[in-house]
C-alpha cells in the first residue's frame, strides 16, 4: 500500500514550533501574504532575514514530537511505501529519523543564491550578507518558497499522489496552494483520504475521514492502527 503524507505546521506546534494562521501564531498582526513574498524581500532584505535568522536560531533548539517519530517508524515499518511532504521548513522529520521526506516549501536549514542559483547547507545568519560559498557574490537568501514562487519537487509529487493508495494529511490549515490541492488530487487519482488537525481545516469536507485532536497523539494512534 503506497502512502503519502501530508504535512503542516500543525505537527511542529508541540515541539514549541509557532503555526502560521493561528491565534498565536508567526504572523499573527500581519497579511501572510504581505511578509512571504519575493517583494517583501525586494523592499527590506534585512528585515526578512532577521525574521528567518530568528526561526533558523529557534529551530536547532526545538526537538522532534511523537507525531514526527510516529512517522518515522512507520517508515522503518514500510520503507519505499511512504512518502512525507512537508509544507515546513525546519527539518524534524529528518532528525526524527525520517529519510523519504520532499520539502516543498524549502527549508530553513538551507541558503539560495539569487546570482547562481546554488542551493548551500546553512546553521547561520544571513542578515550580515555573507558571501555565496558557490559564486562569491552576496545574494545569498534563505532557500524557501514565498508566495507567486513555484514550489519544489511539483512534479515528483504528483507521481506520487498517482500512485497514492492512501492520503494523510496532517497539521495543515488548507489555505495555502498547490498543497490545499493535493486531497483532491489524491481522490480523483482513486486514493482513501484521511485529516488529521486539531481542528477542520478549510478543506476538510473533501476527505473520506477527518479526526481532530494534537497531532502529537493522533499520529501515534494513527500509526499504531495501521501496523496492526
Ligand atoms: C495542529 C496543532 C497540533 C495546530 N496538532 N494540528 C488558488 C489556486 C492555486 C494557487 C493559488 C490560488 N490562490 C492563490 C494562489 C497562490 C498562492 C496561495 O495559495 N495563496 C493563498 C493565500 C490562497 N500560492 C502560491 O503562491 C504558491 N505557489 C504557487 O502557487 O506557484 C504556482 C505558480 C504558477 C505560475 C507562476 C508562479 C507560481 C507558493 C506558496 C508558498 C507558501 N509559503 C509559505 C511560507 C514558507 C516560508 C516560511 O515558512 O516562512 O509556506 S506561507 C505558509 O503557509 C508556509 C506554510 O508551509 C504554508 C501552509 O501553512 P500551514 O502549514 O497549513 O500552517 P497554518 O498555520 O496555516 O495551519 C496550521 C494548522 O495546524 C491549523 O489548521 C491548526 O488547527 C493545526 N494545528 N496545532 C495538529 N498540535
Ligand atoms: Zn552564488
Amino acid at each position: 500500500m503506497n502512502i503519502v503524507v501530508l504535512t503542516g505546521a500543525g505537527i511542529s506546534a508541540e515541539s514549541g514550533v509557532p503555526t502560521f494562521r493561528d491565534a498565536d501564531g508567526l504572523w499573527e498582526g500581519h497579511r501572510v501574504e504581505d511578509v512571504a513574498t519575493p517583494a517583501a524581500f525586494d523592499r527590506s532584505p534585512d528585515v526578512v532575514h532577521r525574521f528567518y535568522d530568528e526561526r533558523r536560531r529557534m529551530v536547532q533548539k526545538v526537538e522532534p514530537n511523537a507525531a514526527h517519530s510516529a512517522l518515522s517508524r512507520l517508515e522503518q515499518m514500510v520503507g519505499d511505501s511512504l512518502l512525507v511532504i512537508t509544507q515546513n521548513i525546519d527539518d524534524l522529520h529528518e532528525r526524527a529519523g525520517s529519510r523519504r521526506v520532499l520539502h516543498m516549501h524549502g527549508e530553513l536549514l538551507s541558503a539560495l543564491c539569487r546570482a547562481c542559483d546554488g542551493r548551500f547547507a546553512w546553521d547561520d545568519d544571513l542578515a550580515d550578507f555573507p558571501p555565496c560559498p558557490g559564486c562569491g557574490y552576496s545574494e545569498l537568501r534563505p532557500d524557501v518558497v514565498w508566495f507567486g514562487e513555484m514550489p519544489y519537487e511539483l512534479d515528483t509529487i504528483d507521481r506520487a499522489l498517482q500512485k497514492a493508495d492512501l492520503f494523510v494529511s496532517i497539521g495543515t490549515s488548507g489555505a495555502v496552494y498547490p498543497a490545499a490541492g493535493f486531497v483532491r488530487a489524491a481522490s480523483a487519482y482513486g486514493a482513501s483520504t484521511l485529516e488529521l488537525n486539531l481542528a477542520p481545516s478549510e478543506g476538510s469536507h473533501f476527505f473520506d475521514e477527518t479526526r481532530h485532536g494534537p497531532a502529537g497523539t493522533l499520529v501515534p494512534h494513527w500509526v499504531d492502527e495501521l501496523l496492526g
